[in-house]
């Protein structure tokens, strides 16, 4: 190892209040150390390149990123304030998630968490309504809310897509959800779907006396974004949904500045994460993600089910629930902890997977402040969408009362034909 990098690591040092904190998983490449491997990150990630610099005022020495612990292979990084732009996500994250990922002197590198100091946490506006505020509009106070995608996920005409809207709102779900890759496609234009669902939305409410919404997709170019959320809220929506992911943070940061004025939740689909999730070595965290998603403000995000189809461990699950759910998050082996602050919750969205017979479970290992979604758990259903709505309802029902599944579905049909189509067990 250099000098050069040798400056970017101080075990002794103990960070500033100020300092936005990383934890990385390293792997080292051949022939490193990992105080090597710690010092390239943190030189990278903040003011050094590869080689020692001759033209360095002194000054700058005070912008260095110190690795300021190392155990075995995760390492703390310590950055100075003056590195960030208050208020610009993608600066931030393009200083500390960088050119590391593809350094040769390491074999492999995860970001797993960030902790955000309090002046940058200060600059964005977090959630406008978080959970509280969700459960006021949809006057639901203790239950999961309910939630769920027409299937097949594209394909439905703007009516059919009401149609179903519908029947699934009268069936007992409160919110009919866009699947993130329906925007606005030949055979569902997203104003037609606008105006089909809102109406057929309205006639829910009025016939059932509970309140219904829609998680309408606007995922598009960011100008379009807007104009399409503008929609929604001349259409008397509450919500529009996003694909955060592809959309970018950037995007995500001017539509919560419109949303502040039109008064609209975020709804914020995580499809894509996996790309860079999933791999436990590489990449980065899907709890440093949904910090991002909180920050920035979406009122909803996607945290997996454990039991449902798609990968998501429980530990994961849990510590994304506590992530959105808590104000006062404490750190782990895996976690570096934060205080939110005066930042609102984000209600967590249950989805993948999941269908009746499996309600009880998620929501003994998930709690209630949850949304389930049920797309092919509803419309698979042998009769149909509302049966299949009804059954999802009833299995919260007897889930809330603790009571026994099988006992409650003997006098609740739709439940027992959910049950005898899909069982209980969980994916494998
Ligand atoms: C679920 C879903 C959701 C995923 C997202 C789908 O449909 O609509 O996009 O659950 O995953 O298209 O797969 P089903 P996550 O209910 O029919 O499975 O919540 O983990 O981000
Ligand atoms: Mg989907």
């Amino acid at each position: 190892m250099t000098e050069w990098y040798h400056d970017f690591v101080n075990t002794s040092y103990t960070p500033r209040s100020n300092e936005l904190l990383c934890l990385f998983r390293l792997e080292t490449a051949e022939g490193f150390g990992i105080e090597d491997a710690a010092g390239r990150v943190a030189s990278e990630s903040s003011v050094g390149t590869w080689t020692e610099l001759t033209t360095m005022p002194s000054r700058v020495r005070r912008l260095m990123a110190k690795a300021y612990e190392i155990d075995g292979n995760l390492v703390k990084i310590a950055y100075p304030p003056s590195l960030f732009e208050n208020g610009n996500m993608a600066q931030i994250l393009i200083s500390a998630a960088r050119n590391i990922f593809g350094m040769k002197a390491v074999q492999n590198v995860r970001l797993e968490d960030i902790k955000w100091p309090r002046s940058l946490l200060g600059s964005f506006r977090g959630p406008r309504l978080g959970i509280e505020g969700i459960r006021k509009i949809l006057g639901i106070k203790d239950r999961p809310l309910t939630a769920t995608v027409p299937k097949p996920k594209v394909g439905l005409t703007a009516k059919e897509h009401a149609k179903a809207g519908y029947e699934a709102w009268i069936g007992g779900i409160d919110l009919l959800k866009d699947d993130e890759n329906l925007t606005s496609q030949p055979f569902n234009k997203f104003k037609d779907r606008v105006n089909e669902c809102f109406r057929l939305r309205d006639r829910a409410e009025k016939e059932t006396g509970e309140r219904k919404s829609y998680l309408i997709n606007i995922t598009a170019e960011t100008e379009e974004m807007l104009s399409r959320a503008k929609t929604v809220a001349n259409a008397g929506g509450e919500y529009v949904m996003v694909d955060i992911l592809t959309c970018g943070w950037a995007a995500l940061q001017t539509l919560r500045e419109e949303c502040e004025s039109l008064k609209l939740a975020i709804h914020a689909h995580r499809a894509f994460h996996a790309a860079f999730t999933r791999n436990r070595s590489h990449g980065m965290s899907m709890l440093t993600l949904s910090d991002v998603a909180r920050l920035i403000g979406v009122d909803q995000l996607h945290i997996g089910t454990v039991i449902g189809k798609l990968e998501s461990p429980q530990e994961e699950v849990l510590a994304l629930r506590d992530n959105l759910q808590l104000r006062v998050v404490e750190k782990s082996s895996r976690s570096l902890g934060q205080d939110w602050g005066r930042i609102k919750t984000v209600l967590p969205t249950c989805s993948g997977g999941l269908h009746p017979g499996l309600v009880p479970e998620l929501m003994k290992l998930v709690g209630n402040d949850i949304i389930i979604q049920a797309g092919g758990g509803i419309w698979g259903h042998p009769d149909g969408g509302r049966a299949g709505a009804c059954a999802l309802r009833q299995a919260i029902d007897v889930a809330l009362t603790g009571g026994s599944l099988m006992g409650y579905a003997r006098d609740h049909k739709e439940l027992q034909r959910a049950i005898d189509t899909w069982g209980v067990a969980t994916f494998k």
